[in-house]
């Protein structure tokens, strides 16, 4: 180690995790230009300079190249960690979400001098969904990184789930090292193949050398096609000091759609007589996406519905605005898509999920004509006939259809399609406020058993409108998965704005609505946030409640639905099942409320309307203004809504009859 007595050509750092007791031994020195080594003597410089950063290390250390080498084509000699983490710096990645690990500890060990935050968590699976979450509601990516092995097999679920909600992520998987991998199998697992699924693209480094350009395309990858993309680091590639050239970066503009599709498009919209606009998710991701569409619907007078589960995909106080489809959605979307004889569904892959029957009534117009857009060219046409196919980005492609409308397109009695969009919207609000109870299908009786068994609690629907009441307009809000929060679908109509409304997708996991709510508000820390989930749902993910009280952690305010049951699988039990409840119960003895005090943080039980009311509006206050994490604990009675998957339950047939005493127990006596 050549150390010196330069001090004062030191910038000191003292490392966030400098144990006690145990001073680093090395300065890592501020000098002008890279590649002239300066090097300070500890002795001298310890507490001589605030803001120096000691480390142990064989190299003399020079400074590093600027903040942003974008554009910079000469080669700069740095270690493969550093070439790593100025790359993240590079394409603005400044969050990471993860649980620490050895293979990753010569990139973490930059972070904070490279102003990344790494949010330790207490499982990678909600660390995961954090990353989920904030990239979600900020639009900026953000990074998962864990432990070969263990720690990285944990982030499968989450990476699919972020794949399925169209979230451009960065998964960094630190790799066993090419010298022993096959050797012991310590912490090894075809890491590769694992993800193979669950992200757009994925590479190893083959080559210490080729650190910046797997990492820089992995980057641009996940970015282009909106998902996780995954870099593979074999742990040996560390440590290795080698001449890099940063690439420029590379922003492709995104296609407006070929010209034929885009007439054809502004041709049978022009004609229709009831046109329809269903937007999805690429209506937020794309900028300017939710703006155009608007635009569009103005001049069609077009009612606009939202895709399952992305009910802030367009303003809720718009006068067009119909509301979510699917599952436990809007009446009042689907009484008016059903009359539709043009649909434009933008930025959508048009998941079965959004057409599928509810309420009992099919309201897909069969037959229709239908403009399907996606950025994704492979997913136009998978669930519905299309008749005019486009691959391009929502906002510059409704931009274009608007722009070759006929000048009297959407003047086909607009009146009486407003006055058709005001009623159905009346009536469903309507119908809404007054539903208090869920139905029993014809020849089961488990919701009216609920009712007699626990008169005094609140139904979910009455819960939810107590929310309604108090919860801030301008909040973020998750759900999980459940049936308590799919009946939350139908209240969630008022967001203005985007990036309001994180539902845990289609990939279906439960264990969503707490993480992801944690991640949204590292990413919108002057946001009011509210999570939501069943209490299945939420025990997955509760050890968080570990984490997330710990010093620079954002409060939040978190709603646990209490009823004691894996409730949504109970609901195909009673229905298909005939209430032979297996595995559907939870534990009556554990106290949600009292485990968050346990953590150091908030913790309210409520059972009445008002005592929930009360307890959120003061939760949120107190996130905002204190900086108080809350959990709000609320006891509700068992009632069950509709089932989420009608469409692929039916009753069992029993063909032969199963004893226990034909169990071969005498193989393992
Ligand atoms: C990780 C994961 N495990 C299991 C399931 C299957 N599943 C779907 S909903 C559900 C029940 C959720 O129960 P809870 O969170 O208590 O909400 P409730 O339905 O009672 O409102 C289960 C187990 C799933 N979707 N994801
Ligand atoms: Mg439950």
């Amino acid at each position: 180690m050549a150390l010196s007595k330069a001090a004062s050509s030191c910038t000191m750092i003292m490392g966030r995790r400098a144990g006690a007791g145990a001073p680093r031994l090395a300065i890592r020195a501020a000098v002008a230009g890279v590649g002239s080594p300066a090097s300070c003597h500890p002795g001298t410089a310890l507490g001589a300079l605030a803001g120096a950063r000691l480390f142990q290390t064989g190299s003399p250390v020079r400074r590093a190249p600027a903040p942003s080498p974008a554009g910079q084509r000469q080669a700069v000699r740095m270690t493969t960690e550093e070439a790593f983490v100025k790359t993240l710096q590079m394409h603005g990645i400044k969050e990471g979400f993860g649980i620490i690990g050895s293979a990753m500890m010569p990139i973490s060990d930059l972070f904070p001098e490279a102003g990344i935050n790494f949010w330790d968590c207490a499982h990678e699976y909600n660390a995961g969904m954090m990353s989920d979450g904030y990239s979600r509601a900020t639009g900026r990516m953000s990074m998962m990184i864990a432990q070969n092995g263990p720690g990285i097999t944990n982030f499968v679920t989450p990476v699919k789930t972020a794949y399925w909600n169209h979230t451009p992520l960065l998964l960094v998987t630190p790799q066993a090292a090419n010298k022993t991998i096959g050797q012991g199998g310590f912490q090894e697992v075809p890491q590769m193949a694992m993800f193979e699924d669950c992200v757009c693209y994925q590479e190893e480094v083959r080559d210490p050398s080729r650190v910046i350009e797997v990492l820089n395309r992995v980057i641009e990858k996940a970015i282009r096609s909106s998902a996780p993309a995954q870099i593979n680091i074999p742990r040996d590639v560390w440590t290795k000091e080698l001449d890099f050239v940063f690439p420029q970066r590379m922003a492709l503009e995104r296609s407006s759609g070929g010209k034929q599709s885009i007439a054809a498009a502004a041709e049978l919209l022009s004609q229709a007589k009831f046109p329809v606009i269903l937007n999805g998710a690429g209506t937020i991701l794309s900028k300017g996406g939710i703006e155009a569409s608007k635009k569009l619907a103005e001049k069609l007078g077009a009612p606009v519905c939202c895709n399952y589960q992305h009910n802030d995909a367009f303003p809720g106080n718009h006068p067009l605005y119909a509301g979510p489809l699917g599952y436990n959605g809007s009446k009042a979307a689907m009484e008016l898509i059903s009359k539709a004889d043009v649909v434009l569904a933008l930025g959508t892959r048009l998941n079965p999920f959004s057409t599928l029957p509810a309420y009992d009534t099919s309201y897909w117009p069969e037959g229709v004509k239908l403009i399907q857009v996606d950025i994704n060219g492979d997913r136009i046409g998978l669930s519905k006939p299309v008749d005019v196919g486009i691959t391009g980005d929502a906002s510059l492609v409704a931009e274009d259809i608007l722009a070759q409308l006929a000048p009297s397109a959407g003047e086909q009695d607009r009146q009486g399609r407003e006055a058709l969009i005001k009623n159905a919207k009346a009536s469903w609000t309507s119908e809404l406020s007054t539903m208090d109870h869920e139905n029993d299908d014809q020849g089961t009786t488990w919701n009216e058993r609920c009712r007699a068994k626990h008169p005094e609690r609140m139904s979910p629907r009455q819960a939810w409108r107590a929310v309604q009441r108090v919860l801030p307009k301008d909040a973020i809000v998750s759900s999980d998965i459940g049936n308590n929060c799919a009946i939350g679908n139908a209240y969630f109509t008022h967001f203005e704005g985007s990036r309001k409304y994180l539902a845990p997708g289609l990939f279906g996991p439960c264990g969503y609505g707490f993480p992801s709510i944690l991640g949204a508000k590292i990413g919108q820390p002057k946001t009011p946030v509210v999570g939501f989930a069943g209490d299945g749902a939420f025990g997955i993910s509760m050890n968080e409640m570990t984490a997330c009280g710990r010093g620079e952690w954002p409060a939040i305010t978190m709603v646990v639905f209490r009823n004691y049951q894996w409730g949504a699988e109970k609901r195909n039990t009673t229905l298909w099942y005939q209430d032979n409840f297996v595995g559907t119960e939870l534990n009556d003895g554990v106290e949600y409320a009292e485990v968050a005090k346990a953590c150091g943080l908030k913790g309210v039980k409520v059972k009445t309307t008002a005592e929930l009311e009360a307890a959120l509006k003061n939760a949120v206050e107190g996130q905002m203004e204190r900086n108080e994490t809350t959990f709000i604990e609320v006891v509700l009675n068992q009632e069950l809504g509709e089932p989420f998957r009608r469409d692929a339950m039916k009753a069992p047939v029993r063909t032969l009859e199963l004893r226990k005493e034909d169990m071969a127990d005498h193989l393992w006596a």
